[in-house]
């Protein structure tokens, strides 16, 4: 008799501590997409980056970067500033007629493509800290309004590199 009534005792503790773990575990899996929730309203952006890289720059004056963001979601975002760890300063360029001129964001449409590459937009890093060199990573934080940060390795490539379509 009493060993019936223990039993069940010590039971409920442990389910409370699982359902606890099982909870916090929710909520962790969840605050990282927070910042999109906050934002989302009808829709929000779903990004995605790749196929970034940095050609070995000629001198160390300035390097361009290159990436491609794709937004999956219904609603458009913007890149708005991009860091560098070794750039002091990254702009964002377009190129008009063969002439870089800076913009202050570049627009990633709902369910658009950003592409950034030779010849066209670009990341201009400049007040370079060391030269790129082949084989090295540099690493991009980019600043969306509505998808907030985003980090993104970039291996530098060679300086004729570019990449196949
Ligand atoms: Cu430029």
């Amino acid at each position: 008799m009493t060993a019936r009534l223990l039993d069940p005792r010590p039971r409920r503790p442990l389910a409370a501590v699982a359902l606890g773990v099982a909870l916090s575990f929710a909520l962790a899996a969840c605050s990282s997409g927070e910042k999109d929730a906050a934002t989302k309203g009808d829709g929000h952006p779903e990004l995605k980056v790749s196929g970034a890289y940095v050609p070995q720059p000629p001198t160390k004056e300035t390097a361009g970067g290159f990436l491609t963001v794709r937004n999956g979601g219904d609603k458009a975002d913007k890149l708005t500033s991009v860091s560098s760890d070794v750039a002091g300063k990254v702009e964002m360029h377009k190129t008009v007629e063969q002439q870089m001129q800076r913009v202050k964001s570049l627009p990633v449409p709902a369910h658009g493509t950003l592409r950034l590459g030779r010849g066209g937009n670009h990341l201009m890093l400049m007040e370079l800290e060391r030269k790129p060199t082949k084989g090295q990573t540099v690493t991009f934080v980019l600043h969306f309004t509505r998808s907030g940060s985003v980090t993104v390795k970039a291996p530098v490539e060679a300086t004729n590199y570019t990449p196949e379509k």
